[in-house]
């Protein structure tokens, strides 16, 4: 029998991964995005096709974290057999603007969904995706005993969603994972987010449209990996036999000064001579280093990061520099993993 699943956020980059690969799996997919006065749905826009159309597969459908009475609706409607909540405001800087805000969808969404899904009694497994910056100041490498202590309203609203989703699981017996995942990259990485700003920029001064870079603190240290392998873990936690969490890293830290000379490198350029300093990209609070150890998913999931910061980079640039060719039309790649691509449909 198809399978059918309801992804949150799914325009956003994971959505938009996950939905492929759930698509290529045959499930029937379900995303809710929000109304805006543009489009908002460029990353699964190649995958869309008309609902009318026999063998359809995909379905859009209007809805918001912070409107439980719309998220019972579609969830009575809809009835999934899988739940992903990948939607948020995501972005950690802007969780320090709009703390209130932040809560609302990275934290109360949670409820909200879950309260839906258990109110409709609905058998239904569900993936709530949380994040290494919930460990916030603890010391690397982090797996999934290490305390938390999160640095951002972002972080902590994560980490109230976290709760949550193990709250569910041991007072009602739901089927609630989180995937603590770490920073994971892509062509389709929002372009306010530190590394596609790099490799965008580093294209447009390839192609003598800029001439320098803007950044904060660039001696922070992250865990980046490749965003296709990672929904592919989220799946693979959501068909375990039991439900647990699971940390999703590459295991090797980069600093951002580290990530700017591979990726200004890919075009033959010194990174130095192009990049300058603003603060107004500095947080509060910071987080100096997550390096994730994910021998956890390694050994139950079988699942490992494959790609690390050099090839990444590599795909990022090369990305960014084809869209400009394109003339700045965002470049939908396809992922050059096992099992991956979009059907033709
Ligand atoms: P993005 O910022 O690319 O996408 C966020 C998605 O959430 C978008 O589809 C956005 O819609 C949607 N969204 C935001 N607010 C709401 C709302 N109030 N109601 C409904 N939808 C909303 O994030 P990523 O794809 O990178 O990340 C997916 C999830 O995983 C997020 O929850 C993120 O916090 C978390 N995460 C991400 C990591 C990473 O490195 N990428 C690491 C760990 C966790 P719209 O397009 O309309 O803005
Ligand atoms: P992060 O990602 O905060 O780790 O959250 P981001 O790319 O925003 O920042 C990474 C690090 O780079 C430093 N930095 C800058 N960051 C941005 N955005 N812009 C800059 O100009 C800049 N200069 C330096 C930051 O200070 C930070 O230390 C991401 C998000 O996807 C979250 O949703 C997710 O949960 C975590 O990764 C894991």
């Amino acid at each position: 029998m198809t399978r059918r699943a309801l992804i949150t956020g799914i325009t956003g980059q994971d959505g938009s991964y996950l939905a492929e690969l759930l698509l290529n799996k045959g499930y029937e997919v379900h995303g809710i995005i929000r109304r805006a006065s543009t489009f908002n749905t460029t990353r699964i826009d190649h995958l869309y096709v008309d609902p009318h159309t026999p063998g359809a597969r995909l379905f859009l459908h209007f809805g918001d974290l912070v409107d439980g009475a719309r998220l019972i609706t579609l969830l009575s409607r809809i009835a999934p057999d899988e739940v992903y909540n990948l939607a948020a405001q995501s972005h950690v800087r802007v969780s320090f603007d709009e703390p209130e805000y932040t809560a609302d969808t990275a934290g109360l969404g949670t409820v909200r969904l879950l309260e839906a899904v258990r109110h409709l009694d609905l058998n239904c497994r569900f993936y709530q995706a949380s994040s290494s910056e919930m460990f916030g100041s603890s010391p690397p490498p982090q797996n999934e005993d290490t305390p938390f202590h999160p640095r951002s309203p972002y972080g902590v609203s994560k980490l109230f969603s976290y709760w949550t989703a193990r709250n569910y699981r041991e007072a009602y017996g739901l089927f609630t994972v989180n995937g603590i995942l770490f920073n994971h990259e892509s062509p389709r990485r929002g372009e306010t987010f530190v590394t596609r700003k790099i490799t965008r920029a580093v294209a447009r001064i390839h192609a003598g449209l800029d001439r320098h870079l803007y950044l904060g603190n660039v001696d922070v240290v992250r865990d980046w990996g490749y965003a296709p392998e990672y929904v592919e873990g989220m799946w693979r936690m959501m068909h375990a036999d039991a439900p647990d969490d699971y940390v999703l890293a590459t295991g090797f830290g980069c600093s951002v000064r580290e990530f700017l000379a591979l990726a200004f490198a890919h075009v033959g350029l010194d990174w130095e001579e192009y990049v300058r300093f603003d603060d107004r990209y500095l947080r509060p609070t910071e987080i100096d280093a997550v390096i994730g150890n994910s021998s956890k998913a390694q050994s139950e999931l079988g699942w490992k990061a494959q790609v690390l910061a050099p090839e990444l980079t590599k795909i990022m640039v090369a990305a960014d520099i084809r869209a400009l060719e394109l003339g700045g039309t965002p470049c939908i790649d396809r992922p050059t993993l096992p099992g991956w691509g979009v059907e033709s449909r």
